[in-house]
């Protein structure tokens, strides 16, 4: 790296310095709200202006001292969804509505007004279980739902809307002297930051003048709240009440603090609350800054003034209140209405799309650094991993291997042959992903900047030119993805003519696309700077960085003619990133407390719609000690996206860098996630086709288990299985919950087994992960492992079957050809149901519709819990020719093991066990 770089970002420095960055004390919005700045807060719906349409109900509200009139919504979605809009009614100019995000055109329901009174209207479904209260004044809604109230809008008059005004230089100019809020002294002004705001030496002058809304949400009975990510702090989230309030705002934080609110790479304004038989979301659209602030408020006895039978102590349950605030845009708010986990994940991919199906090597481990040097060490550590005998899918390539950090292009002198070097790749099936950053350097002679320019592709300034900012290649123009017609065109950038020396089993990451801009506020862009259709930097923020990975995962699908399943890794990421691939935490720290956030970190991301979602294995600042990284390659093999990074500056660490024991260690724990990959693929396409986050919190899987709700250092990945990564130095032990009084649970290594609902005390060696089977399921797995995902696609699977308390278990295999979209159009997967139950385990069908050619047998089963040696066993294929089949029983472990089977995968049979 060259000096100049050097001084932009130090990449030395460990700790993040948080002046660089607003709190929100210093963001002008924010105060504003705080002091209800106009205190003409309270609004009233004008309820005799009501109009039903098809789609939508639609009334006036008013602020009751200036009387300037609000345009509300209110739409029922199908599915128990319902959205409320609030705009003004006649801005000066239309206000920012996020595109892109609401993945169709939404079912609608219709809600018939049934009843109220002159101050209220009450809207409901059909079945009528659907309410909304509106009450007029002062304005407030509550909605029911199965005649519980489940959440109250606007209870506590937080509803803010600033109008659009006319500056107040034309003002003066047209002699209007009307008075506003906004007409205060110059001083107060720029306290408030209404058309300029000051942080630092950076000034915002915002054409549009202030144009912040909020709103506030009560959630009855919830205490228990999750989502908004990306911050570095707990799963569940916090009380405000004493500190910042959750930022989300898109910024790169290289070597970001944990336990901090404060915003990092990508935004999703997505929160859920959850209780004892209730699963909420509130799903806030809006793309500028956003600030949530969250106070619970415990629950009370109280007794009843009146006398009498029922005037005995009533308890009135907690209530949490959700404010949101935003810099800008309408209100634009999803109110989802559950009632369990499993409805919430539906009704949001209904809302923002599901997770795309990776192809299958990109679940596989990932080998990246900045930077590999050239093609040479790419060769040899490509031939490490053979010599070592650990199998990996993908070689990673950072910003150096371009020439002066030109994407699209090779450094000749490093890569003189980028597809010799990727012949080298597929010869041992695998895959290169190369970097792509949204910045491109200003430099007449670079082709994409070139036409890019021409063409008018880049975000502007107020004054009409193109942006300018600094980054890794020096000044550099940013990319307008905001554009359809540049999306178009730098989809088109990944054609194989176009993107010399690029080959299909290259694949692409998208970084810095916060979009980080060096010497810019907050290492970002301006806010005033100019996008597609006019709008300022402002409005869209936080989506930017999902539009480049929208563009990038297009241009690869279009370089195959559609028929490819495309990889990109993105850093920054909005609501409905998951459509486009997998994101991944940034520049976490090799320390066990990065570890340790992790999990969290990762389960906030995976409720939140993005299954695929990783940190940096081993941290990306800084060099683990060999027991930190040895912990951090069994976590990350149990975690959706699975890479090992390091930023530059750091000692090499490939897995055998640390000696013959860490080692064995490392490879054991990659062998692990190899093995698992049937499972965790099958969990893949559940996440793609139906919702289910691959990696969960325990409380989706046991959401009346009060217990569960706060548990964030395990996780289950899927339904079967429950992890609980080691992430203290020199653990001996470790504390794991078992959650579910009716289950059992078996250690996947002793196969020891326990009833849940208890806490056990694990002894943990350095090989041990502790991961337990759940009672009930099957877990299909690979027998044996290869070089890579590519080389087992023909290798047997096995069965590992944990019995329940009542002596079955169920679970499922899906499998296709890994990389296509056949799978889609052509209908080419298997999809497997395997259930076994009184001593018979079945193999099935559980999708008729599919059809895949697999050559895959079933060569070992094992059965967990299986009380009795059995006197035989015998395999009944579909042809009717019953054969006997070898086992082993353990009566000290209670297992029944199978080997050497013979069973195809994509045919009915069963096993019975006598
Ligand atoms: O491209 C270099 C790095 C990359 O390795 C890392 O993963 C990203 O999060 N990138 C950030 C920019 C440099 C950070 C100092």
């Amino acid at each position: 790296m060259e000096a100049a770089e050097k001084q932009e970002i130090s990449v030395e420095d460990e700790a993040v310095d948080k002046t660089i960055f607003r709190d929100c004390n210093k963001i002008a919005f924010y105060r504003r709200q705080k002091q209800q700045l106009s205190k003409n807060t309270t609004y009233q719906a004008l309820l005799e202006s009501v109009t039903t349409g098809q789609e939508s109900t639609k009334f006036q509200i008013i602020n009751k001292a200036t009387k300037i009139p609000l345009l509300a919504e209110i739409y029922g979605i199908e599915r128990n969804i319902f959205r409320l809009k609030i705009n003004e009614e006649a801005p000066l100019k239309p206000r920012y509505e996020v595109p892109d995000v609401i993945t169709s055109k939404l079912g609608a329901v219709r809600l018939v007004s049934c009843s109220g009174d002159a101050g209220s209207l009450i809207l409901a479904n059909g079945k009528g279980d659907l309410k909304c209260h509106i009450t007029a004044n002062p304005f407030k809604i509550d909605l029911e739902f199965k005649k519980e109230t489940v959440l109250s809008i606007n209870s506590l008059g937080q509803l803010y809307f600033e109008h659009l005004q006319i500056p107040q230089k034309q003002r003066a100019t047209k002699g209007n002297e009307e008075s506003t809020a906004a007409d205060t002294s110059q001083e107060n002004q720029e306290d408030l930051g209404l058309w300029e705001e000051k942080f630092g030496k950076f000034v915002d002058v915002k054409a549009n003048g202030p144009s912040s809304v909020g709103l506030d949400f009560s959630l009855y009975g919830f205490e228990h709240l999750y989502g908004i990510p990306q911050h570095a702090e707990s799963h569940q989230l916090k009380n405000t009440r004493d500190g910042d309030a959750y930022r989300l705002y898109n910024l790169d934080v290289y070597g970001y603090q944990i336990h901090d609110k404060m915003g990092i790479y990508g935004s999703v304004p997505y929160l859920l609350a959850h209780k004892q038989g209730r699963t909420i979301g509130i799903f806030w659209l809006n793309a500028s800054e956003t600030l949530v602030e969250i106070n619970t408020e415990p629950a009370v006895e109280y007794t009843l003034t009146q006398v009498g039978p029922a005037a005995a102590k009533q308890k009135v349950g907690c209530r949490t209140d959700v404010r949101w605030m935003s810099e800008s845009g309408i209100i634009d708010v999803f109110l989802l209405l559950g009632p369990t986990p499993s409805d919430i994940f539906k009704q949001y991919s209904y809302l923002t799309g599901t997770q795309a199906m990776p192809p299958l090597f990109s679940l596989g481990y990932h080998q990246c650094r900045w930077n590999y040097e050239d093609e040479q060490d790419v060769k040899a550590v490509d031939a490490g991993f053979d010599e070592h005998d650990i199998p990996y899918d993908v070689m990673w390539l950072d910003i150096e291997h371009t020439e002066g950090k030109k994407y699209f292009t090779w450094d000749k002198k490093r890569f003189a042959n980028p597809k010799r070097m990727q012949e080298l790749l597929r010869s041992k099936k695998r895959k290169l992903v190369v970097i792509s950053d949204p910045h491109i350097k200003v430099d007449p002679d670079y082709s994409v900047y070139a036409k890019a320019k021409e063409e008018g592709f880049f975000v502007r300034t107020p004054q009409g030119g193109d942006f300018e900012g600094v980054c890794w290649p020096g000044l550099s123009s940013y990319l307008d993805f905001t554009s359809p017609k540049v999306r178009e065109w730098y989809s088109s950038l990944f054609d194989f003519p176009v993107y010399q020396g690029s080959t299909d089993i290259l694949f692409v990451w998208n970084d810095m696309n916060e979009p980080s801009v060096f010497r810019g506020p907050e290492l970002t862009m301006q806010k005033n700077a100019i996008h597609y259709g006019n709008w300022e930097h402002r409005e869209l923020h936080n989506i930017y960085g999902f539009y480049q990975q929208m563009a990038t995962a297009e241009g690869l699908i279009k370089r195959s003619q559609g028929k490819e399943r495309p990889f990109v890794l993105s850093r920054s990421f909005f609501a409905g990133s998951q459509k486009y691939g997998a994101v991944w935490t940034g520049d976490n720290t090799a320390e066990w407390s990065y570890l340790k956030v992790s999990i969290p970190m990762l389960l906030t991301l995976s409720i939140s719609g993005i299954s695929f979602c990783g940190a940096d294995v081993g941290g990306f600042i800084g060099n683990p000690e060999p027991e930190l990284l040895v912990r951090w390659y069994q976590a990350g093999a149990y975690q959706p996206f699975f890479r090992g990074h390091a930023t530059m500056n750091t000692k090499r660490r490939e897995p055998w860098l640390f000696g013959e024991e860490h080692t064995r260690l490392i490879r054991e724990a990659i062998k692990e996630r190899y093995t698992l990959l049937p499972y965790l693929y099958s969990l893949f396409y559940h996440a793609h086709m139906s919702s289910e986050p691959v990696m969960r919190p325990l409380w989706i899987e046991f959401p009346d288990e009060l217990e569960t709700f706060g548990v964030e250092d395990e996780y289950m990945l899927g339904s079967a299985l429950l992890v609980h990564p080691v992430t203290e130095l020199q653990a001996a032990m470790v504390d794991v919950f078992l959650p579910g009084p009716n289950e059992i649970w078996y250690d996947s290594k002793t196969f020891a087994h326990w009833k849940g609902g208890c806490t056990v005390k694990i002894p943990v060696a350095l090989d041990t992960i502790p991961v337990f089977q759940r009672g009930g399921s099957v877990v299909p797995i690979k027998t044996t492992v290869g070089k890579s995902t590519g080389w087992m696609a023909d290798s047997p699977y096995g069965l590992h079957i944990a019995l329940s308390t009542k002596d079955s278990a169920v679970g499922e295999l899906y499998l296709d050809d890994g990389h296509s979209f056949q799978y889609l159009h052509q209908k080419q997967f298997l999809h497997r149901k395997l259930s076994f139950s009184s001593s018979v385990l079945i193999n099935r069908c559980a999708d008729e519709r599919g059809h895949y050619p697999s050559k895959c047998k079933v060569e070992q089963i094992l059965v967990l819990g299986l009380q009795k040696k059995p006197s035989s066993v015998t395999t009944h294929p579909s042809d009717g020719k019953v054969q006997p089949a070898a086992f082993t029983y353990s009566a000290r472990t209670s297992t029944l093991s199978l080997e050497k089977l013979s069973l195809n995968i994509g045919d009915d049979w069963e096993v019975h066990i006598t």
